[in-house]
């Protein structure tokens, strides 16, 4: 059993943001990297959300990702509190189905960063793999498995050609 303290946070806006952030989780979980996963809103919880970035150096995380709906400021206000790295996740799910949640994350103003990913199921994936690269900077191991992965999406995309090669020679 690992007793390490992760050095990954996964912040979702509410739990309804959980199904699509689980994502996330797995993908890590694919490079045997941990996350801590709390629910927290810069709107509903402003100040536990601070407070949660203000500490999470200190507590040993290395990289933020924040997931939310709607008027996503998650993001944005953990940024605004922490120098670690912030990655966002927009969802969608509001009614303008993830423009709304994208544009809050990805509209920072000059000097608070948060690298924004695609919309929903491919930015929670994206966000881990992210967090991946940045932790690896610093961990020959990880860099490996992220060479892995990419040898792994080539050998799909060659699949797929070796597929459809057949399906045409059948047409
Ligand atoms: C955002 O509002 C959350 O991140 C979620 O995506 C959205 C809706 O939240 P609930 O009303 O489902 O709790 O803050």
């Amino acid at each position: 059993m690992n007793h390490t303290a992760p050095e990954v946070a996964i912040l979702i806006g509410s739990k309804s943001d959980w199904p699509i952030m689980k994502e996330a989780v797995l993908t890590l979980k694919k490079f045997g990297v941990a996350a801590e996963v709390r629910v927290q809103s810069a709107h509903r919880t402003p100040d536990e959300a601070a407070a949660f970035a203000r500490t999470a150096a200190d507590r040993g995380l290395k990289v933020i990702i924040a997931a939310a709906g709607c008027a996503a400021h998650l993001a944005g206000v953990l940024s605004a509190n922490t120098t670690l790295p912030v990655i966002g996740v927009p969802l969608s799910g509001g009614a303008l189905d993830g423009l709304d949640a994208l544009l809050s994350t990805v509209q920072m103003p000059g000097g608070i960063p948060v690298a924004t990913m695609a919309i929903g199921k491919a930015g929670a994936v994206n966000a881990a793999i992210f967090a991946v690269e940045i932790l690896a900077l610093s961990n020959p191991a990880l860099r490996e498995a992220l060479a892995r992965h990419k040898a792994a999406l080539k050998e799909s995309v060659e699949r797929a050609n070796a597929e459809l090669e057949s399906e045409l020679e059948q047409l």
